[in-house]
């Protein structure tokens, strides 16, 4: 692969065009918290188990950037030890008995350094993969995945995770903003609702692309073989 190289992906609304030297799989917030039961997202009085058909897809799509030597990055959603970055507005939401920083089953919730704030074992992080930690929905507020983007030469961003309305939604708009360039993976994002997820990867693609493309893994996965092949 030279830096010129550019590949093309059968997207909606039109076909999606990239350099892999360019861009970045940006897989958000795969945490325990947001996919296994005991965590922020029961706690919001969610199914959990509906996120859980993200993991084989993201799991092959994740090997076959490692394979390729392309760039990865993580993002999860939480909050420090002392909860000063926690806006009291958003601890008291959701009116619930237990909130963001009180005890569970697999820590504090929502917390940095806790076993429910870490990244799924399926989809655990390389030593050399960046991962960004972000008290808000959106990657880019109050943290460095701009820096980190503009210091690696990334200008497209492939986004995965969870989930589909919340924080992939508000990371592509904060990222299209940005004059960055972003395709939504749908089978490797999800919604506590389906119908928000469908709805999500809607909003996105509507309007020309007004804030990126979609596509699913497959396509992506057959266009690189068809590469390849060729
Ligand atoms: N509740 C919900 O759907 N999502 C979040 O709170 N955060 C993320 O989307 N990561």
């Amino acid at each position: 692969m030279t830096t010129t190289d550019t590949f093309a992906v059968e997207a909606e609304p039109y076909p999606f065009e990239f350099s892999p030297a360019t861009c970045a799989l940006l897989i958000i917030d795969m945490q325990r918290d947001f996919l296994e039961p005991g965590g922020f997202g029961e706690m919001l009085g969610n199914d959990v188990s509906l996120l859980r058909r993200t993991i084989e897809p993201n799991r092959k799509l994740l090997a076959l950037w490692r394979e390729k030597g392309w760039q990865v990055m993580h993002t999860r959603e939480g909050h420090r030890p002392d909860l000063g970055c926690l806006p009291p507005a958003k601890k008291v939401r959701g009116r619930s008995p237990t909130t963001i920083g009180d005890p569970g089953p697999m820590g504090r919730i929502l917390v940095r350094g806790e076993a429910g704030h870490d990244i799924i074992k399926e989809l655990y992080p390389l030593p050399t993969e960046p991962v960004i930690d972000k008290p808000g929905k959106g990657a880019f507020y109050q943290t460095d995945l701009e820096l980190v983007l503009k210091n690696r030469g990334i200008d497209t961003l492939f986004v995965c995770g969870v989930t589909t309305e919340v924080c992939v939604n508000t990371t592509i708009r904060e990222a299209n903003d940005r004059g960055f360039r972003c395709i939504a993976l749908s089978d490797c994002c999800a919604s506590y609702f389906p119908k928000f997820h469908e709805a999500g990867l809607a909003m996105i693609k509507a309007q020309g692309g007004i804030f990126g493309s979609v596509t699913g893994s497959k396509a992506l996965l057959a266009s690189l073989q068809a590469r390849e092949a060729a």
